[in-house]
């Protein structure tokens, strides 16, 4: 069995693409309504790995949340998948090509991915 953590966090990493950012958020739709609430979007940037997920969150909800319902719908959602996208999250390298193929398909439980 090969040890996972190694060095993650020196490892270089593959910068997640918008899709990808988009599926990480989507995973934090922890009622799976579709839209995510302020405390749902904070755990979907602690999953992208955010050091600071509730100045994030905080920061997404100023750029996207238009209409002031206190919620990202799914139109809202892109403008915050912009936002976290160009922050430059990525993925390491250095995790298990299984580990990457879950996260290439969206399955990110329990994966922490760490920002460069
Ligand atoms: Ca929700
Ligand atoms: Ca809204």
């Amino acid at each position: 069995m090969r040890r996972q953590n190694i060095h993650l966090r020196t490892c270089p990493g593959v910068l997640l693409n918008e899709a990808q950012v988009k599926g990480m958020l989507l995973r934090a739709d922890s009622n799976g309504d579709g839209i995510l609430s302020w405390q749902e979007l904070k755990e979907g940037f602690k999953s992208l790995g955010a050091k600071v997920p509730r100045f994030r969150a905080s920061m997404a909800f100023n750029i996207a949340d238009e209409n002031g319902d206190g919620c990202i719908d799914e139109k809202e959602l892109e403008k915050v998948v912009k936002y976290a996208s160009g922050l430059g999250y990525t993925i390491s390298l250095c995790v298990d090509f299984e580990i990457r193929m879950c996260l290439m398909r969206g399955e990110t439980k329990g994966i922490t991915v760490f920002p460069t």
